[in-house]
């Protein structure tokens, strides 16, 4: 366990506002009563809970490693991946729910995304050599591609399915979600991660911690913002 730096302050910001997200979906989602649609609410309310707990580890050093590559040591927030792990597919549910996707599409959306994941940890643990990271970087970014592709393709075919009003709910959060997670590893390579340490572990840390936030906490409340159109989503056709 290492002591974090002053990137702590980010960690300490991240921990605050996926907390008061996790707050606000809770109390928004209170007196809803139907059960399709209280399940947006849990599975948003789970996914901020997780993150919240995830940066409390982080700010704390809990989450917090060191990876020595070619005699250069490296600070490594495992505490991301422990997170990313549980919470992204979940973000993906709360998609595909909404788009009614075939179980078929969520198991291989699912699946797509623990591989990204699990071969990105791989990647940001590998002692071996720089070389190694990058290559488990590439894996790691293959799948990415993969899920946005089978993504995309599963939000058309339901698009045909919606109401012009769901219709434009679903295409506003697939295009946060498209643009946010590219952004992933673009940060983690030219970062602290990547080796060539063109971000700084600090920025680094911001860089994430906004583009954690505006991915769950963002995405949740525009997901979440309209009881009306929720309503409309999950009514059976
Ligand atoms: C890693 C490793 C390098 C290659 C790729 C990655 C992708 C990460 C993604 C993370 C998304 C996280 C979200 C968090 C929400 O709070 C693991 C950085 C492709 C896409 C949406």
């Amino acid at each position: 366990m290492a002591t974090p730096g002053s990137e702590s302050i980010w960690l300490w910001l991240g921990t605050a506002g996926m907390t008061l997200g996790t707050l606000y979906f809770v109390a928004r989602g209170w007196g809803v009563e139907d059960a399709e649609q209280q399940r947006f609410y849990i599975i948003t309310i789970f996914i901020t809970a997780i993150a919240s707990a995830a940066y409390f580890a982080m700010a704390t050093g809990f989450g917090l490693t060191q990876v020595t590559v070619n005699g250069q040591v490296l600070d490594i927030y495992w505490g991301r991946y422990a997170d990313w792990l549980f919470t992204t597919p979940l973000l993906l549910l709360d998609l595909a729910l909404l788009a009614r996707a075939s179980k078929n599409t969520i198991y291989t959306l699912v699946g797509l995304d623990v591989l990204m994941i699990g071969t990105g940890v791989i990647g940001a643990l590998a002692a071996s050599s720089a070389f190694v990271r990058i290559v488990w970087w590439a894996i790691s970014t293959v799948f990415l591609l993969f899920l946005l592709y089978f993504l995309l393709r599963a939000l058309s075919e339901a698009a045909e399915r919606q109401t012009p009003e769901v219709r434009k709910l679903t295409t506003t959060l697939r295009n946060m979600l498209v643009v946010l997670w590219l952004a992933y590893p673009v940060v983690w390579i030219l970062g602290t991660e990547g080796t060539i340490g063109i971000i700084p572990l600090y920025w680094e840390t911001a860089a994430f911690m906004v583009l954690d936030l505006t991915a769950k906490v963002g995405f949740g409340f525009v997901l979440l913002r309209s009881h009306s159109i929720l309503e409309a989503a999950t009514q059976s056709t």
